[in-house]
């Protein structure tokens, strides 16, 4: 049978070049769609169009046949995703197949400042968000009191729901010494980005039902990773969504049984923003030399990552929670250099050995296991296929899928779109 329905899932701490592999395939896709998630993303895309950073817009908008959507399970900041919209035009990309489901949820101008004075209010438990107000906007969701993007077309439904909803936000910013917000202000304003993004505000559920009955190719681009999963990850240093493939049919719509092939992404060494627990990560010179030599910034903020080695016992759990058919391993060019590289294969808790990822608590206390390879000293970003690796670099990719337990789909030797070897 045909494996038309493709799930991208990061399998470390996010930032695993997610953005890179979905570009790739979504190349031979009929349809991108974001499953989770907002505008705290930054999925990095780099081809023959130029340099990219989605934040919000599915990565498959360089295909002109492929039809990119953010999905039901999305939180979408309307004017963050027009300004993104705008700026792929001028830089020659047509977004005219842009669509967004109409029970996505908005984030609004209070929950981005609201995700800012609380994430500083908590202290020990700050999980270091990316302020964009992911985790006020999907509280408001489950709460049953957000706003959902196709209630920007009503003026009447934004006042009444903006009405109960600032008496709740406006209480709390003002003991944050904040402004309060105005309704009306607000009314006009949602009513406006309604009226510009109107002809992309559609049910997706009549367009994946003709996908999957057409056997069209199909591509769902998750984001961050099952370590920042709001069930699965290291909470509450975690994410406010659930970027794993069950996320991945919840979020799009799409028949769990329908999801095809799960492609889990992970660097060749370990990153993370924000705070939450990371067994091997670097404080000296190797970790200063992964992060330059890594380029490892936020791409929406710009923050430094914390780096440090492959961690397998992270990757084997998050492979296992999504039930992952295929590694993809990225980053491999930024090891070419090393003479040896640790990989972090068990923990050692209270003088115990342990090889599953325990919750947080204990996950914070746990220290690395390392088992040592050698690396290989020269330049691989130049090679096309996995065969022209060097020996000792096809030694470490088997190792990392090994321990992971998982077969290799693909290995990233560069940033560029044409430098991902395949598999097969
Ligand atoms: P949030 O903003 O509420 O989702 O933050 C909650 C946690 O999720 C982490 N998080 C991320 N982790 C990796 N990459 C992200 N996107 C940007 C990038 C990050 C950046 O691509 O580089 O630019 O800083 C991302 N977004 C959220 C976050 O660090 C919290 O741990
Ligand atoms: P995403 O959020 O998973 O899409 O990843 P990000 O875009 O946040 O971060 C990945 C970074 O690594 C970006 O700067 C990419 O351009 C870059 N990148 C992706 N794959 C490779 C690779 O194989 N080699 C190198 N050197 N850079 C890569
Ligand atoms: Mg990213």
């Amino acid at each position: 049978m045909a494996e038309n329905v493709t799930v991208v899932v990061g399998t470390q701490w996010g930032d695993e070049g997610k953005g890179k592999l979905v570009d790739l395939l979504s190349s031979q896709a009929d349809l991108c769609m974001r499953f989770q998630g907002g505008g705290n993303a930054g999925h990095t895309v780099v081809n023959d169009h130029g340099t990219f950073k989605l934040h919000l817009v599915p990565c498959g908008v360089f295909n002109p046949e492929c039809l990119c959507i953010m999905g039901t399970g999305t939180v979408i900041d309307p004017a963050a995703l027009l300004q993104e919209i705008a700026e792929l035009e001028q830089q020659g990309v047509a977004a005219k197949n842009v669509l967004v489901s109409d029970r996505a949820h908005v984030v609004m101008p209070y929950h981005k400042l609201l995700d800012q004075v609380e994430d500083e209010a908590r202290g020990a438990y700050r999980v270091g968000t990316t302020g964009r107000g992911i985790g006020p906007a999907y509280t408001d969701k489950v709460a049953r009191i957000g706003l959902r993007i196709g209630d920007l077309l009503y003026e009447n439904v934004l006042r009444e729901k903006l009405s109960t909803i600032l008496r709740r936000h406006n209480t709390v910013l003002t003991t944050y010494g904040q402004q309060p917000f105005d309704l009306e202000q607000l009314v006009a304003e949602a009513r406006e980005w309604g009226e510009q993004l109107r002809s992309r505000i559609v049910d997706t559920l009549p367009i994946t039902r003709a996908a999957l009955r057409d056997g069209k190719r199909i591509m769902l681009e998750g984001q961050l990773s099952a370590m920042k999963d709001i069930d699965w990850g290291s909470y509450p240093f975690v994410t406010s969504s659930s970027p794993t493939a069950a996320g991945a049919a919840a979020g799009s719509g799409i028949p769990p049984r329908r999801l095809d092939q799960i492609i889990g992404v992970a660097k060749a060494y370990s990153t993370q923003v924000g705070t939450g627990p990371m067994p091997s990560e670097l404080h000296d010179a190797q970790g200063e030399f992964l992060r330059n030599h890594g380029g490892e910034f936020g791409a929406t903020t710009g923050r430094p990552r914390r780096v440090g080695w492959f961690d397998a016992v992270v990757t084997r759990y998050v492979c296992e929670i999504n039930g992952c058919t295929g590694l993809a391993l990225t980053k491999l060019d930024v090891l070419d250099s090393l003479s040896e590289i640790p990989v972090c294969v068990a923990y050692r808790y209270k003088g115990e050995r342990i090889e599953d990822l325990p919750d947080t608590i204990i996950h914070e206390q746990c220290e690395p296991i390392y088992e040592v390879l050698p690396g290989w000293q020269s330049n691989t970003s130049e090679l096309r296929s996995i065969s022209d690796l060097p020996n000792n670099a096809r030694a470490y990719l088997d190792r990392l899928a090994e321990l992971v337990q998982t077969p290799l789909h693909s290995v990233g030797v560069g940033p560029h779109r044409h430098q991902t070897l395949l598999a097969q």
